[in-house]
């Protein structure tokens, strides 16, 4: 299974500055030689990873950038100034391929990597480097090169950071629709009933995460039962977990009871899944009646902070995300 994220993006180097036609004009020397001076070079464009980043959701308001061009050279043999380059930034594990040709240019694998992809264009040189014995007055200079342009598709295999586990119907994709502003599309997935969902969670105040469900989770998952050991392998990538329980489904004479069975089934499957962080989720609270049932669970589940939310109506979800963002911050690798 793989979840694929995607951006197309054009970047162009600057252009190299023109080259200076230019004589020299001084009180006294009525015929001065050439003193045109050569243009700066234009901006590379450079790709570069930083941990920072952890999904290519910034594409989505910047597609095109553009190193600055070289300055024009100038009389009294003055060089143009270099223009600056540009310096994009890319979560580790980007694929950049050329968009037009579909070849991979590059695979930037680590954190802080940098990679030239496009230089910019050399300034012209200034007719003071025409000068010659026999051809003392040049009177012509070389424009800058230009810069270059290329249209790239970048590609990220996305590790979802928050896995939300629980039953079937505990609103999961109902869940990651309302608090993901992108859907990024899974690629490579094969037919069965079960589809995972994806979502590019964006706040204000964090770096966007990524948060996956995992479908199929009931009791026996991990022996197969219910397809749900085909995506469990996902959540031992996450950092952390979200654990959501419908509100309405709690038995008051055993409120934990399918909290205890997801929690169960990650065990058995892997013993390391329920060490994740988990965050603790009733869902569902705006159907009538079920505050007790909420308080309940509350009481029998002690110390454990219980978030309320619904998925439906919206409320407390702004509270879970920012307890997402603490928790991942607070388990940085
Ligand atoms: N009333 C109410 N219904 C919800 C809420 N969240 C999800 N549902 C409904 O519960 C059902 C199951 O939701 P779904 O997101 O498919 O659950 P999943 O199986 O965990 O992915 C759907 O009919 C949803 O409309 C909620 O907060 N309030
Ligand atoms: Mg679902």
């Amino acid at each position: 299974m793989k979840f694929i994220d995607e951006a197309i993006i054009t970047v162009q180097s600057g252009d190299g500055g023109k080259g200076c036609l230019s004589f020299r004009r001084e009180k006294f020397i009525p015929r001065g030689g050439p003193d045109g001076g050569d243009g700066g070079k234009g901006g590379d464009i450079i790709l570069s990873t930083t941990s920072r980043k952890r999904t290519l959701y910034q594409f989505r308001f910047q597609r095109h950038f553009k190193a600055k061009n070289g300055e024009h050279g100038q009389g009294k043999k003055k060089t143009g100034k270099n223009g600056l380059n540009l310096t994009i930034e890319l979560p580790p594990g980007t694929l950049v391929i050329d968009a037009d040709t579909g070849h991979l240019i590059k695979d930037l694998v680590d954190t802080d990597e940098t990679f030239v992809i496009l230089k910019g264009g050399r300034g012209g040189q200034g007719n003071t480097r025409f000068k010659t014995s026999t051809h003392r007055t040049p009177r012509f200079a070389q424009p800058g090169e230009p810069g270059e342009t290329i249209t790239l598709k970048l590609e990220l295999k996305l590790l979802a950071d928050v896995g939300i586990i629980g039953l079937p119907n505990a609103g999961k994709s109902t869940l990651i629709a309302a608090i993901s502003s992108a859907r990024p599309k899974i690629a490579n997935y094969p037919f069965t009933t079960l589809t995972p969902s994806l979502g590019v969670v964006q706040t204000d105040w964090a770096e966007p995460f990524v948060v996956a469900d995992i479908p199929g989770l009931i009791k026996g998952a991990h022996q197969g039962t219910g397809l749900g050991i085909k995506f469990l392998r996902h959540i031992e990538r996450t950092r952390i977990l979200v654990h959501l329980i419908d509100v309405s489904s709690i038995d008051p004479d055993d409120p934990l009871h399918e909290y205890h069975t997801i929690n169960q089934e990650l065990v058995m499957y892997d013993e390391k899944l329920v060490q994740k962080p988990q965050i603790v989720v009733l869902n569902k609270l705006d159907l009538p009646g079920v505050r007790k049932a909420a308080e309940i669970f509350q009481s029998a589940i002690k110390d454990k902070e219980v978030l309320f939310i619904s998925a439906l109506t919206g409320q407390g979800l702004e509270q879970l995300k920012s307890q997402i963002v603490q928790l991942l911050d607070s388990n940085d690798e």
